[in-house]
């Protein structure tokens, strides 16, 4: 048992099970705690899709979604609090940690108030912001209330970058105290080599691979790294290697249409990032917003400099000149320039990336950040009634 907590505890942890950062981060916050001997309770429509049920102290509980004729829309938040009552009283939580505040802080609220009226014990309610809840929803007016609401009410609040305590602050007007915990990650090591690799993917040892992981969302401003590519493309030899977590299709059209088949490789949905990481040169973030980006991180981890976007909390997460180098969203000719430039200067870029995986490992390392964690726990435990 760890020295953080002398009890053992029982925590729920409610999130998006799909590809992306946060459900991620708390897959990876789930399976650290279970290793220092608490037990994990996930609670969700599907397994997270990182989670391994398998290991010891995790468990998962699914949310039934019922499709009544009656329902136009079908309902995700109160088949979703009624099992956290199930599951806070069967297992006594002693803690819900939600990720996100809509729906996940809204739905802990109203189990609270169903567990107050049966008289059931009810965890500590934390909440924590990934970005687009308060970037994206909490601007618009038909939700603001509720997640204004959803964070007051919640014992404990925490935002995954300074950057995103600060966006909260402004949006919702609110006093309520946020704490930062930066995300992590948690390396995993690869089963192939660099050579081995980029045999699977068809990349020469003499290419330059660029690389880019992320859900393609139109934050991340995907059309960025083609027009990167185009200026490149009197240097055949640097290829672009997307890790595609979600829909390509709707690209597809673009690249065969700027001729770059050969130089842009789309894998998806891959679940053992590390093989593909193992295989690049320099990471490339092209976002418009990101209250952190887990791709970045993930991508120095495994001793890659990166060039990304200077917004959000990306300069929070990596340092310009240090671990690679930042740039104002849609310059992709700055981008361009200074991929020819490291792809020229192998020992420049070998340091950035030897930065860029110590600064990933004294900041954002399972290790550091799970600690971190359980005091906050801790805290909350003490100090919310
Ligand atoms: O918008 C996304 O990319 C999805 C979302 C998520 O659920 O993963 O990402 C947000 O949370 C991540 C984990 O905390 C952050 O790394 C991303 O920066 C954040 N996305 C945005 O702020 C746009």
């Amino acid at each position: 048992m760890s020295d953080f907590t002398e009890k053992k505890l029982n925590i729920g942890i409610v999130c998006y099970p799909s590809v992306g950062g946060s459900g991620i981060v708390a897959t990876q916050l789930g399976s650290g705690l279970a290793e220092l001997g608490h037990d994990v309770h996930f609670i969700s429509y599907d397994p997270p899709f990182r989670l391994n049920i398998k290991q010891p102290n995790i468990s998962f509980h699914q949310v039934e979604l019922n499709a009544y004729e009656l329902f136009k829309f079908p309902d995700y938040t109160l088949p979703l609090a009624v099992k956290i009552v199930e599951v806070a009283n069967k297992f006594k939580l002693d803690i819900l940690h939600v990720h996100y505040a809509v729906p996940h802080a809204t739905a802990a609220l109203l189990a609270k108030s169903i567990a107050n009226e049966q008289k059931i014990r009810f965890p500590h309610i934390i909440t924590t912001l990934h970005g687009t809840d308060i970037t994206l929803l909490g601007r618009d007016k038909n939700l603001m209330p509720v997640i204004k609401y959803g964070i007051e009410a919640s014992c404990g609040v925490t935002a995954v970058s300074q950057n995103l305590k600060e966006d909260t602050e402004e949006v919702l007007k609110s006093n309520k105290k946020i704490d930062v915990i930066y995300n992590f990650y948690k390396l995993i090591l690869p089963s192939r080599n660099k050579l081995e690799a980029r045999e699977s993917l068809g990349i020469k040892e003499s290419d330059f691979l660029l690389l880019h992981m992320s859900n393609l969302r139109k934050v991340k401003r995907i059309p960025d790294l083609f027009e990167i590519m185009s200026k490149l493309k009197n240097q055949p030899n640097i290829k672009m290697l997307i890790l595609a977590g979600g829909n390509f299709d709707q690209y597809q059209d673009q690249v065969e249409k700027l001729g770059m088949e050969r130089q842009v490789i789309i894998v998806n949905n891959v679940l053992d990032i590390e093989n593909y990481i193992v295989a690049a040169d320099l990471g490339v973030y092209t976002s418009e917003e990101e209250s952190f980006g887990m791709g970045i991180l993930e991508t120095m981890s495994y001793g890659k400099a990166v060039l990304a976007t200077n917004i959000g909390g990306i300069p929070e997460v990596m340092v310009d000149g240090e671990t690679g180098f930042l740039f104002a969203v849609g310059d992709t000719s700055g981008f361009a320039e200074k991929i020819i430039e490291l792809a020229e200067n192998k020992s420049v870029l070998q340091k950035l990336g030897e930065n860029a995986q110590k600064r990933a490992e004294d900041k954002f390392s399972q290790e550091v950040v799970v600690k971190q964690y359980l005091e906050y726990y801790k805290k909350i435990m003490i100090e919310c009634n």
